[in-house]
């Protein structure tokens, strides 16, 4: 059925007649009809990519697209008076992640299915997700984001299970959600869920009783794990997605012929990042249920499960208490001794150990030793994971060690989210990258032709309208779009050093006061959401909100700069903001972001990055060349070094350095407990001073400096085009399509069609 007939079908309507509303829900009607149609996977061997997280975003744009039928449809809603871009502001966002790695495993699932790869995702299906973010008082405060409407991507189905917990059993249900191929076939998000989770239980804010887990397993995105019982409820979230994952694995390869004897030719599982890491145990528990004896068992797991490293900061490397197991999975753990004595058995150094001497279940060393592959998620990263932080582990498997280079799916971040370039891209190199993304060289080609070069900064300046307008119209926020937009959107961590960004704003709104003004006003963007118990996260927010009343009220520094805090930054922000970007900020301690993924996405929408050398800004920064970046503060080696000699000392950088204690001095002057918190203010403060543990102020100068030298760069406006041209064309190997080959070609192997 085409539109006209399902909205005559719904409504008894044209579609002139029917609200945004009803247009919507025809849409959702519609894709999930042409989905149907769709080749779906009946291929031996398939994928289970197992995540906590998928931060899918909204859906209807990018599925018309991916199915070919976007122009289409805007044309026909324009001819009926009706307008794609208002009916898409009417889909909720899922937000089913917490940053980069949701979003991975989202742009993973669309190019599998890109890819026409056998493979599905397994998740939970969480009621409200992450927290909404909500500012008060120049504080963040967390709120609830219910997405479920009666009519969503989610299609119930007749598959449940029976799981139980120590003292008690719960049933789940299977929702899925299709997952459409870039004109190929569409693949399934599999999202789990309890019938009796109850939404009524959540009070003020996102409160709710964190014991009665037959009420309240799926209703949040990892609850605080800052107590006890937040991260009880987080082992039996994850408990409950494995185990439902594992049935379901185990079902579907029956039904394709599978003996369980030979698992590993009809399944392999990807285990991204610990949070699914019972599978392990859950699987070999499933097969001994099933006949299979435990040595056996074991080697046909151990032969199907392939583990993704996605951090080193010791704080994220889960370690659950054997006590909070044996409360919870009480079934699982003579299994987790049994593959702990293995190890132990065969091995002296403690370090390898699944289980520590204070009891303590090491997640990832269980992944290392009984899957058959471990990646980390960027050239320097899996170096680090080898060389420092599971040197161990690499020396007894070297051969289980690679590394994958994360990306990011051109659907969403550039044929979607900019539409601009994608026409100017075809415009002067054809069509060709919009499947292979390596085409996106050409425009190296055009690097010194001038229209080129001014219709890129043409496309530019429309992005940076675009956001203009949106951010008034949705956030109150005015943009001053001949301002250079310098943007940081990424959650609110230490070790992403937003307050090195917030003390160089401290630093111009100084020199501006001395009469030192900057050649053009500078908008200096943030978006970030901090764990709900992470304290001096959400202080460096308060500094980041407190900077921008004050810098907006005074007019001698207003009118040269901006600071700008976006709420409630998601993935249909970084939609807006990513393409209307001039710079953008990728300040990490070297060694500590894994990867970063938004710093690709910016690149390929033709934004320069200013960073350290961490993630996979060493790769961008090898494929572009020095000019096209901008590059400052110490090596991860360095870095490395000073964290095993323990002899950083915050002090004495702000004691040598006049502008750096000026600007810290400034967190709690006069000026800013006007408009702040002084609690808030004090406890940053000393933060900083006394420990920095991510040591930004050894790095704040050299920032400083490099930043200044961008900003005059950018006056040179051709020279700039050209930088931006360079970023775009070096873009392709940042494709997820790419690094979803690499996945399939060395761990999973699964047939290509
Ligand atoms: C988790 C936690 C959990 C509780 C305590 C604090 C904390 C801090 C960080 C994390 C990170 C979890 C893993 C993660 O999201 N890693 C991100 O994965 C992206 C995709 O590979 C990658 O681009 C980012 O660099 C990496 O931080």
């Amino acid at each position: 059925m085409d539109l006209k007939e399902i909205v005559a079908k719904k409504y008894g309507r044209d579609i002139a007649q029917c609200s945004d509303e009803e247009l919507y829900f025809a849409l959702l009607d519609l894709v999930k009809q042409a989905a149907a149609g769709k080749e779906r996977g009946s291929e031996k061997k398939k994928l289970y990519y197992i995540s906590a997280e998928f931060l899918i975003g909204k859906l209807l744009s990018n599925n018309l697209i991916n199915l070919g039928i976007y122009e289409e449809i805007k044309e026909l809603l324009a001819a009926n008076g009706k307008d794609l871009g208002v009916i898409e502001e009417i889909e909720p966002e899922p937000s089913l992640g917490n940053g980069g790695l949701g979003r991975l495993a989202a742009c993973f699932l669309d190019s599998i299915a890109t890819l026409g790869l056998n493979g599905d995702g397994v998740g939970l299906n969480y009621h409200y997700g992450l927290f909404k973010q909500v500012f008060e008082n120049n504080l963040q405060k967390e709120t609830t984001n219910p997405w479920i409407e009666s009519q969503s991507w989610l299609t119930p189905t007749d598959t449940c299970y029976q799981i139980s917990f120590g003292g008690f059993r719960v049933t789940s249900r299977l929702y899925d959600i299709d997952v459409i191929g870039y004109e190929n076939r569409t693949n399934k998000l599999h999202l789990f869920d309890l019938e009796t989770v109850d939404e009524g239980i959540v009070g003020e804010g996102i409160n709710f009783n964190k014991e009665d887990i037959a009420k309240n397993l799926t209703l949040f995105l990892y609850p605080d794990d800052s107590d006890e019982k937040g991260r009880l409820l987080r082992v039996y979230q994850q408990y409950f997605m494995v185990s439902n994952a594992a049935r379901l694995i185990l079902d579907e390869a029956v039904q394709r012929g599978c003996t369980l004897h030979d698992l590993y030719d009809y399944a392999v599982i990807q285990i991204n990042d610990t949070h699914p890491s019972m599978v392990i145990p859950e699987l070999i528990r499933l097969l001994m249920e099933r006949g299979i004896g435990i040595d056996e068992a074991i080697g046909i797991v151990s032969k199907t499960c392939a583990y993704t490293n996605h951090t080193i900061l010791a704080e994220a490397l889960e370690k659950w208490p054997l006590a909070y197991l044996e409360k919870v999975v009480p079934q699982l753990v003579p299994i987790i001794y049994e593959l702990h004595n293995r190890i132990a058995a065969k091995h002296e150094d403690a370090s390898l150990y699944i289980i520590d001497g204070e009891k303590r279940v090491h997640m990832a060393h269980m992944d290392i030793h009984y899957g058959f592959s471990v990646n980390g998620v960027a050239y320097l990263h899996t170096e680090i994971l080898k060389n420092t932080e599971l040197h161990n582990f690499y020396r007894i498997y070297p051969e289980k060690f690679n590394n994958k280079t994360n990306g990011i799916t051109f659907r969403r971040w550039l044929l979607y989210s900019n539409h601009q370039l994608t026409e100017l891209l075809e415009e002067k190199i054809g069509a060709g990258f919009k499947k292979d993304a390596m085409e996106l060289e050409k425009l190296g080609g055009f690097a010194d032709d001038d229209a080129a070069l001014e219709r890129l900064l043409a496309v530019k300046a429309e992005k940076k309208r675009e956001l203009k307008e949106y951010l008034k119209r949705t956030q109150n926020i005015e943009l001053d779009e001949n301002a250079v937009f310098d943007i940081q959107i990424k959650r609110l961590h230490e070790y992403k050093r937003q307050q090195m960004n917030a003390l160089y704003v401290i630093r111009k709104y100084f020199e501006i006061k001395s009469g030192k003004k900057p050649v053009r006003p500078i908008t200096v963007m943030f978006g970030a959401k901090a764990a709900p118990a992470y304290t001096i996260a959400k202080d460096i927010i308060h500094l980041i909100l407190c900077l921008r009343q004050l810098i907006d009220h005074d007019p001698q520094v207003s009118p040269y700069l901006k600071v700008v805090m976006v709420e409630n930054y998601n993935v249909t922000l970084a939609e807006k903001m990513i393409p209307a970007a001039d710079i953008h900020e990728q300040i990490s301690l070297a060694s500590k972001e894994a990867s970063g993924t938004s710093n690709m996405k910016f690149m390929l929408n033709g934004a320069v990055a200013i960073g350290t050398m961490d993630g996979a800004n060493v790769e961008i920064a090898e494929l572009v060349g020095e000019d096209n970046i901008y590059i400052f503060g110490e090596s991860s080696d360095q870095v490395i070094g000073r964290y095993r000699r323990g002899d950083y000392v915050s002090r004495k950088y702000y004691e040598e350095n006049e502008k750096l204690k000026q600007a810290v001095d400034f967190i709690v002057s006069g000026e800013m407990m006007a408009v702040g918190r002084r609690e808030n203010l004090e406890r940053l403060y000393h933060e900083l001073l006394n420990k920095d543990w991510f040591m930004t102020f050894p790095d704040w100068e050299a920032y400083c400096v490099k930043k200044d030298e961008m900003l005059l760069d950018y006056e040179d406006r051709k020279a700039w085009a050209r930088k931006m041209l360079v970023n775009i064309s070096k873009a392709g190997f940042f494709s997820s399509d790419r690094t979803i080959e690499q996945y399939n070609k060395d761990i999973w192997k699964l047939n290509t069609i």
